[in-house]
């Protein structure tokens, strides 16, 4: 059995909701079993900052899926939540990214896991951190929460946690 983490975010409404039901979709994949879920945050925009607010999240996950299979199916899962790749940094409705596969080292022209800018996104540590503060990022050789502690404050601030409200749009 493979222990992999993944990355979920989204920031075009219904946020909330795209995120839940790509966690639901990834559970009702036999070969996968969800076996945590962190907070949701939300989080300013990191790269293009032109644009609005984006909830994202992190899930555990048990699968005998290989990298691949799981890749192709979170691409699946994101075009069936109306995902379209024109702009690259641009808004999307939902972003799955497979943040770390066992202690595997992945480069392949379709995937690269640990996710090569992981360490540096504090989106993606402080999720990541609710499941697993211990896990180790190969290719930094430290846990996310050494990393965590080495990242500037600032990149820290821009992620608070989200609590939605009965009927929010999310
Ligand atoms: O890398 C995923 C898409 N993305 C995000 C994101 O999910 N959250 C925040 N806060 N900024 C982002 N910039 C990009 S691109």
């Amino acid at each position: 059995m493979n222990v992999a983490y993944i990355g979920a975010g989204s920031n075009i409404p219904p946020r909330a909701t795209f995120l839940t039901e790509a966690i639901e979709a990834l559970d009702s994949h036999r070969q996968i079993t969800v076996t945590k879920i962190s907070s949701i945050y939300e989080t300013l925009p990191v790269g293009y900052t032109d644009q609005d607010k984006f909830l994202n999240m992190a899930v555990e996950i048990n699968t005998t899926l290989s990298p691949r299979e799981l890749l192709e199916y979170c691409l699946a899962i994101e075009a069936g939540k109306g995902r379209k790749r024109d702009v690259r940094w641009g808004p999307r409705t939902l972003d799955l990214d497979i943040l770390l596969y066992n202690q595997e080292n992945i480069k392949t022209e379709q995937l690269i896991v640990p996710h090569p800018r992981m360490h540096e996104r504090a989106f993606v540590l402080i999720p990541l951190q609710d499941l697993n503060p211990a896990v180790n990022i190969p290719t930094q050789n430290k846990s996310v929460t050494e990393i965590l502690g080495e990242l500037p404050t600032t990149e820290k601030k821009g992620v608070t946690k989200w609590l939605g409200t009965n009927g929010e749009e999310g």
